[in-house]
């Protein structure tokens, strides 16, 4: 019967040995140690010894079942620590691998440009006006000194709602609210969204922006004109830019003039930022008309003052040197985030 014992310990150990999970290892437990187990099988025989082995035989059973119980126990925590360590490995997180960036935008060149311009013009002690975008054609022409039939309409020909309201071509409309409105002095800038019926392509879209400026106060001159936009042009182009002012026409200021800049890549040599010509057009300038300021109801022999308007897309254009006005408008974000 020992011989029995040691025989079922041996085969215990061996299957243990071999258990690679819980329900393999409970198997084990009821295999040796359960009710129609080994060991009881073999403690049941035990009323055929004689009352000097019971007690030995008794005692090595006990050893026997406690050594299996032991070693039961202990495979059960080697396989609780297995389990562990095998997730361990499976989950690592490499705190040292770089995170998931998130991609930061920023403001649109347009609107950089035109923040840049506004700041420039505060500076000088101008306000920011703004206006509706569908306008009265009073406000957007008549009043603008372009009557009915005048050939500015058509450079300026834009989209009508009805036969008397349109969307504006220019930001001179919110000027002239503002004229209506408040008594001089005035000196306001007007930035916005204008339309013209135009067609598509590098230079033209039937949507831009502007900014415009008016200054009106008694005694002012087309010199104060030109110590202004000068200040403006060496703030936005550098230190060293010169201005050059080239007669025109335009119907609501008189005289008027085209104002170029020195170029501020070549400083005048000639590149091709200016088109070899030293000189870059920036804005249209003038005195106020006085049937615009009549217009108003301010006296023109009393008042006086000037205007100026720029394009913005082509302030952006040539700043950055763009040579495509679409890609200002096609929201790719290659050509966006240079800027
Ligand atoms: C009032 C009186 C006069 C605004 C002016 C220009 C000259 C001008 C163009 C620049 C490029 C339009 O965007 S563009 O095509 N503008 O040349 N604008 S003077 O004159 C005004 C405005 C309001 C009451």
């Amino acid at each position: 019967m020992k011989e029995q014992l040691l025989q079922i310990k041996a085969d215990a150990e061996a299957k243990l040995a071999a258990v690679d999970g819980d329900a393999a290892l409970e198997q084990v437990r009821i295999e040796f140690l359960g009710k129609k187990g080994a060991l009881t099988a073999v403690l049941r025989g035990m009323g055929k010894l004689t009352a000097e082995e019971r007690p030995v035989i008794g005692q090595l059973a006990n050893e026997i079942r406690a050594a299996i119980e032991e070693e039961i126990a202990e495979k059960k925590e080697a396989l609780k620590t297995a389990a562990l360590e095998k997730r361990l490995l499976e989950e690592t997180i490499d705190v040292t691998a770089p995170g998931t960036t998130f991609p930061v935008g920023r403001r649109h060149p347009l609107d950089q440009v035109e923040q840049t311009l506004c700041d420039i013009f505060r500076s000088m002690g101008f306000t920011i006006a703004e206006g509706p975008e569908v306008e009265y054609d009073t406000y957007n022409f008549q009043k603008l000194n372009i009557p009915e039939n005048h050939p500015a309409r058509d450079t300026q020909d834009t989209f009508y709602i009805t036969d008397k309201v349109l969307l504006r071509s220019q930001t001179s409309p919110v000027q002239v609210r503002v004229m209506e409105k408040q008594r001089p002095p005035i000196r306001i800038i007007s930035p916005g969204r204008v339309y013209r019926s135009d067609a598509v392509d590098a230079t033209h879209s039937p949507m831009f922006h502007q900014l415009e400026g008016l200054v009106v106060d008694k005694g002012i001159t087309m010199g104060d004109l030109k110590g202004m936009l000068e200040t403006f042009a060496r703030q936005m182009f550098g230190d060293s830019t010169k201005l050059r002012f080239r007669p025109h026409h335009f119907p609501f200021t008189e005289p008027s003039a085209e104002v170029d800049v020195s170029c501020f890549v070549c400083g005048g040599k000639g590149c091709r930022v200016c088109k070899n010509e030293g000189w870059i057009e920036i804005l249209g300038a003038g005195m106020v008309h006085p049937n615009v300021l009549r217009g108003c109801d301010i006296d023109p022999e009393e008042y006086s003052g000037f205007a100026f308007g720029m394009g913005i897309e082509r302030i952006v254009m040539i700043k950055y040197a763009i040579d495509d006005m679409r890609n200002l408008y096609e929201n790719d974000l290659r050509f966006l985030s240079q800027f």
